[in-house]
């Protein structure tokens, strides 16, 4: 095997491991703290990907500066990321994404380390809502095409927008994770998801700006569980309908998560009358609400800054939907909104044991071209 510059310079703190993985500590590969290590980082992804047996890269306690990289497989082996230290994104805007994982196989991430993305100097400067007016949405960190990934352990602080964006990617866990951005820091949704398949969002805690967890188009076989949202915008499965081409989403699992203080609860919302696609198998169940604004929202009218062509019927089916065990309490009075489709009724929908109260007065709920199978507690009963 060639051995490489930095791996040479590393050999006496050279590690082998159980699984026999290299390890590259950068701060023996020539990384000092304070520094900007994005030279470094790249040169020694470079050869941990080459490594036959695998890598483990390691960034140590202490902060250090780190610009654009792409992690770019394949690789020859897994790749782990020992991540202890802290990363800071450069302040100014600078491409769409600022890490980035992509096209390889057996990826781990682990460590107490934070990746701050340094969004606290452009809040408020940017424009808000590029959700709207862009498909792709900037990122800071992104996972795209990876195939049996874990995170865990890390945190994700102050994104300029998104904190994580998932595409395409199967068989990716992400636990014990933490993502914090100031309440009014807009577009840092938490975790951004589509085009995927079995992604599992574990034992997780997001507070940020915008939506906690955000699911789009080609997402299927997601499971959420134990994950605190707020403050932000909640757990959405869309917006939908928006683009030609769009994918089925399918199998959402929402379990045992808890929503405090955030603008919506869990929520479904697709365009009106632009372009079709299918939303169905979506479950959401044990959830606890805490002072949540709107805790039960199917919108299919949704229509931001109202850049909807037309406010005709969206053409989204939703089917196979359900509400189980979700109480709490509310700030506004409409605890339950469903608006569904005039041209396409939502279908198969149950709610069981759903118990919101507001603080605010007595809450209401409002069903549109749905009628839910209701079975146990339903209060606010209207549906
Ligand atoms: C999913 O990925 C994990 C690694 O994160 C791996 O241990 C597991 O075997 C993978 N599962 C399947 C079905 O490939
Ligand atoms: C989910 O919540 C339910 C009801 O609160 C509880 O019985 C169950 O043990 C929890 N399950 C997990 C996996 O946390
Ligand atoms: C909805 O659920 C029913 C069974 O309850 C099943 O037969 C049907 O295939 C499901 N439809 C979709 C689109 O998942
Ligand atoms: C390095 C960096 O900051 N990358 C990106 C983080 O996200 C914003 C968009 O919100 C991009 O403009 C940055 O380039």
């Amino acid at each position: 095997m060639e051995i490489k510059l930095c791996s040479l310079i590393a050999l006496l703190g050279f590690l082998t491991i159980a699984n026999a993985q290299t390890v590259f500590d950068i701060t023996k590969c020539g990384a000092t703290p304070n520094s900007d290590i994005t030279a470094i980082l790249t040169k020694t992804w470079t050869d941990a990907c080459a490594s036959p047996t695998g890598a483990t890269i390691v960034i140590p306690a202490g902060t250090y500066k780190c610009g654009v990289v792409e992690f770019k497989g394949p690789c020859k082996g897994p790749i782990t990321f020992q991540v202890d230290g802290t990363l800071q994104a450069p302040t100014s805007p600078d491409g769409d994404s600022w890490i980035t994982f992509c096209s390889f196989e057996n990826l781990a991430v682990t460590g107490t380390g934070t990746f701050d993305g340094m969004g606290s100097a452009i809040y408020g400067k940017q424009k808000s809502k590029a959700v709207v007016t862009s498909r792709y949405h900037k990122t800071n960190w992104s996972f795209n095409f990876i195939t049996n990934g874990h995170m865990e352990g890390v945190t994700s602080k102050d994104s300029k927008e998104f904190h994580v964006n998932v595409l395409g990617c199967k068989n990716l866990t992400i636990s014990k994770f933490t993502v914090c951005a100031p309440a009014d820091s807009p577009n840092t949704d938490g975790i951004h998801l589509g085009r995927s398949n079995g992604v599992q969002i574990l034992d997780t805690k997001i507070g940020t700006g915008d939506d906690c967890i955000s699911v789009g188009d080609g997402m299927e076989q997601l499971t959420v569980e134990r994950v605190t949202c707020g403050p932000g915008h909640g757990i959405s499965i869309g917006s939908l309908g928006q683009y030609a081409g769009e994918m089925p989403v399918k199998g959402i699992f929402v379990r045992n998560c808890t929503l405090v203080n955030t603008q919506n609860g869990v929520r479904i919302k697709s365009w009106p009358d632009q372009e079709a696609n299918d939303v169905s198998d979506i479950h959401f169940e044990d959830i606890v609400l805490d002072n949540v604004d709107n805790p039960i929202i199917v919108d299919q009218m949704y229509c931001p800054s109202n850049l909807c062509k037309s406010k005709g019927a969206s053409k989204v089916t939703i089917s196979n939907v359900s509400f189980k065990n979700i109480r709490g309490t509310c700030k506004l009075p409409e605890a339950i909104t469903m608006t569904c489709s005039s041209a396409h009724p939502c279908t198969n929908v149950e709610m069981c044991d759903i118990d919101i109260k507001c603080t605010t007065g007595p809450a209401k709920a409002v069903c549109t071209n749905v009628k839910p199978v209701i079975t146990g507690i339903m209060n606010p009963p209207g549906c």
